[in-house]
């Protein structure tokens, strides 16, 4: 019986995401008609995902046109904590479900305004295993992993980090104070995402954010990488 019970769940599940995967793609033929190119952030609750956000608007306001989704169980802190900084910020509370959808992001993107004409970034639920397995249209699925975390988080969740474009090794700051190994870190983000590109930067004090930019320019559509990202 509870076999049977397994495998029909498991067809439902399969079914959920046949779907989900059916409205990612409707998304992303939307943001690409709408010349918007989607970032989706993903990492563990506390990796430094707001924060990285925060410095993100503040370092490009003015530069990109830009626009926020964020994802929470409860609450609407992280909202709050991202407006007034130039960009316009959409907060869904999920109500305990543990990872953004497809259709959750359609129906939030179309209440920014004004609609971000550069870039949409996804601040998707903090969990490293429900967020994995929903695409959302976006263009580029990065991983925050913070040095107070564990090296070995990598080995122990790979299916997200597999699915990442990017992998942020986030605080930097107190790596030292922590004990943090970054060599057993970044071997063990290879190993499980070996095409990855890993940036180490911290949110707190800067560093490391340009080289993140410089990237990121590259990745937008061709009508905006004349912009200038970095101050330099
Ligand atoms: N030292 C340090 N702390 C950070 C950094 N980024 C975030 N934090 C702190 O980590 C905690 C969680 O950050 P938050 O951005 O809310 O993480 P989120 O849950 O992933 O959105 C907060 O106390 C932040 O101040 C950083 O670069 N360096
Ligand atoms: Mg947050």
């Amino acid at each position: 019986v509870s076999e049977q019970m397994g495998h029909r769940v498991l067809r439902i599940e399969e079914a959920v995401l046949g779907k989900n995967d059916q409205l990612a793609e409707r998304n992303r033929a939307r943001f690409k008609s709408d010349g918007v190119f989607v970032l989706n952030v993903l990492s563990s609750p506390g990796s430094g995902k707001t924060t990285f956000l925060e410095r993100m608007l503040t370092d490009l306001n003015g530069k990109l046109q830009m626009g926020v989704i964020v994802g929470d169980l409860e609450t609407d802190n992280d909202a709050k904590r991202l407006r007034d900084k130039g960009a316009p910020v959409t907060q869904i509370t999920t109500g305990g479900i543990c990872h953004l959808d497809a259709d959750m992001v359609s129906k939030a993107y179309e209440t920014l305004t004004p609609r971000p004409s550069d870039l949409l970034i996804i601040e998707n639920v903090g969990n490293l295993v429900c967020p994995a397995s929903y695409d959302l249209g976006e263009d580029m699925r990065m991983v925050m992993l913070s040095v107070t975390e564990g090296e070995d988080k990598p080995l122990k969740y790979p299916v997200v980090f597999h699915s990442a474009q990017v992998v942020i090794v986030s605080k930097v700051d107190i790596a030292e104070v922590c004990g943090f190994d970054r060599d057993a870190a970044l071997t063990n983000i290879r190993r499980v995402a070996p095409n990855a590109t890993i940036f180490e930067l911290s949110a707190r004090t800067g560093l490391g954010m340009d080289d993140w930019y410089t990237y990121l320019k590259e990745k937008l559509p061709e009508q905006r990488k004349a912009v200038s990202v970095n101050d330099g």
